[in-house]
């Protein structure tokens, strides 16, 4: 099937054209503020998310009737960022959002960094002062660029209308190429009041700017030697996988090889739960198998992972005896926390495909190693340590029962689930079905509490078809649950499952287990037996979705049925459940994985080697 033509493709197609003289040129009276709208028309933007304020009023003019091109209202800046995220995630194409400056484009700072840490596709347009204002303390001027240039792939700042056209284009043709990120365009209310003709297509300026796809074929030969020969190799699979579209040729790969796969936080589904190969999530909050298959590895392939701490635990470590085949698009990733004995640069997506056909003829030159002794540990560890809960002593429902019960019912199929920041989050990447790339969306590198609500209403915007699920903490959800009014007013009609424990339940959690149960300001009342502040299924109602509450297993099953069964409007469950429900396995901060902890006091790697 051919693919979808990003935003950028049809920029840099079109910019082709133009430097061919091929394709239609555009030439019209504009203002700089019309040039913004016809340019995001051009490179074919559906819908923007955003807030108006005086520095981009002159934009929302032209906005109010801009044909093929959907706004929808936020309440929150920081909403309009998490929002073009889920979009982004969910459909693979730029995520866009329009702001106002000062205040509105601090607001989009979380939003930026944690496009930037999940390597996002995001393009943010922000008002601006006026040229001669700034430097002056004008009101609601912010140097943004300045502010965001440390959390974005690109930042930059045009004070003149003839340049916005060519600029909107590259900042859409940065955000999606290489590795993808978030850009920010701040315009300047002079340049958007200003007259200049709308050109297109633009011209692109991007020099210095050529993001390496091909991987180097003789790196890609070792790396199918290393994989062919290896005893007890891993596939330890990443974001980088979901993003570039890799998962076919992962999946192949896997098959081949017969290697064990791990797939990230944020790639899971890259590879189906389902595929016998698959241990699940490695990391702090990891599978017992996962883990130990990593730390027991001679040889790990990287594709598109980066290392991040909360996966390797304490680096020196990590995976003592594994050599590392690293493929990433970014080279500043290679070899940045753990060395490479084999660096490939380059698209995941065109090097998965490589590898499969070069281990092909691996195989025939070097033969394949025995996987058995491999696979009967890695079985043994799946087997004994299943993914499984305590329930609560105090009587009160345990989270991972609901989480579990929404996984069972709604599926794997044609379904989004995406979360808040916290235990909820882990118990959902345990307890829900993933089968299929961009079905699940949550905060990995930043871990941004919030990210809930608004995200899952970027992605129902972009896949109106899908069933989204918020899996949400009663923390999290209190960020930003104000976007259900969005969401309400604009049809986007998500089920929001908070997991209501009463309290900052992960960092509870370690008060548990590092602070002798000091839990020092972690308790939110909105649980049984508190002051209920805010009660949950008023404040759904007040934002016309259908809410209640559900306190007893019983009635769990029934609850998510309902849910699925109501589509004319937002749906929020207040899931009232036990403040002590814990999640495990864990490896606690700072140490290696081999101390990795089923539940208390079982350490099932040490215990092994102790054996
Ligand atoms: C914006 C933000 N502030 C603080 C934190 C630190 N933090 C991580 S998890 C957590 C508690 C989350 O509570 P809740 O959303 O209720 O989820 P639970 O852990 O109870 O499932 C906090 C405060 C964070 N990740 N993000």
């Amino acid at each position: 099937m051919a693919k979808t033509p990003t935003p950028a493709d049809v920029a840099a197609s079109r910019a082709a054209d133009a430097s061919t003289h091929g394709g239609r040129i555009i030439r019209e009276k504009s203002t700089g503020a019309r040039s913004i709208i016809r340019s995001l028309q051009e490179l074919g933007v559906e819908v923007v998310f955003g807030l108006p304020g005086g520095a981009i009023l002159p934009t929302y003019d032209p906005l109010f009737d801009a044909e093929g091109m959907k706004h929808i209202l936020v309440r929150h800046e920081q909403g309009a960022g998490h929002a073009a995220e889920g979009y982004a995630v969910a459909t693979g194409k730029v995520g866009v959002c329009i702001v106002t400056s000062g205040p509105a484009a601090t607001n989009l700072v979380t939003p930026l960094l944690d496009a930037n840490m999940d390597s996002i596709p995001m393009v943010a347009i922000t008002g601006q002062v006026g040229v001669s204002s700034i430097g002056t303390d004008a009101f609601q001027e912010a140097d943004i660029v300045g502010a965001t240039m440390p959390v974005t792939k690109h930042s930059f700042l045009i004070t003149n209308a003839a340049e916005i056209p060519a600029r909107i284009a590259e900042a859409f043709y940065i955000a999606s190429t290489g590795r993808p990120g978030p850009v920010l365009v701040d315009v300047t209310r002079s340049a958007q009041v200003e007259e200049a003709d709308f050109v297109w297509p633009p011209v692109l300026d991007l020099p210095g700017y050529h993001p390496v796809t091909k991987p180097n074929a003789r790196q890609v030969r070792e790396a199918a030697r290393l994989l062919a020969t290896a005893s007890r190799p891993v596939l330890m699979v990443g974001g980088g996988a979901i993003r570039s579209g890799a998962s076919d040729d992962t999946v192949k790969l896997a098959d081949m090889s017969d290697a064990a796969v791990v797939t990230t936080m944020n790639a899971r589904g890259a590879v189906p739960d389902s595929h016998p190969h698959n241990l699940g999530m490695p990391g702090m909050h990891g599978t017992v198998a996962a883990v130990a298959a990593l730390q027991n590895a001679d040889l790990i392939v990287a594709l598109g992972s980066r290392f991040d701490d909360r996966v390797t635990g304490s680096l020196a470590g990590f995976a003592p005896e594994a050599k590392v085949v690293h493929v990433d698009i970014d080279p500043a990733e290679i070899s940045k926390n753990r060395d490479a004995d084999v660096p490939i640069v380059g698209d995941l997506k065109e090097t998965t495909a490589e590898l499969v056909k070069e281990f092909e003829a691996a195989v025939e030159q070097y033969g394949k190693a025995d996987l058995s002794p491999w696979w009967e540990r890695l079985d043994s560890l799946r087997e004994t340590y299943k993914m499984t809960w305590d329930e609560p002593s105090d009587e009160a429902m345990a989270a991972q029962y609901v989480v579990s019960r929404i996984g069972e019912i709604v599926g794997g199929d044609d379904v989004i689930y995406v979360t808040g920041v916290g235990q909820h989050q882990m118990w959902a990447t345990h307890f829900l079905p993933f089968e299929r790339p961009r079905q699940w969306i949550s905060s990995g590198g930043a871990g941004t509490m919030g990210y809930g609500v608004p995200a899952g209403m970027g992605a129902k915007q972009g896949c109106p078809e899908k069933t989204v699920w918020v899996i949400d903490g009663d923390g999290s959800f209190q960020m930003t649950n104000q976007e259900l009014a969005t969401c309400r007013l604009n049809g986007i009609n998500i089920k929001v499952a908070i997991i209501n424990n009463s309290s900052l339940g992960m960092v509870r959690q370690w008060q548990t287990l590092f602070y002798e149960q000091r839990y020092s300001h972690t308790e939110l009342d909105t649980g049984m037996g508190t002051a209920r502040v805010p009660d949950f299924v008023k404040l759904g109602e007040a934002y016309d979705c259908a809410a209640w509450r559900v306190e007893d297993p019983s009635e769990v099953d029934d609850a998510i049925r309902k849910a699925m069964e109501i589509n004319d409007r937002p749906v929020v469950i207040d899931f009232v459940t036990s403040p002590n429900s814990e999640v495990w396995p864990m490896v606690p901060a700072g140490l290696s994985n081999d101390q990795i902890m089923y539940a208390r006091e079982i350490w099932p790697i040490l215990d092994d080697d102790n054996a």
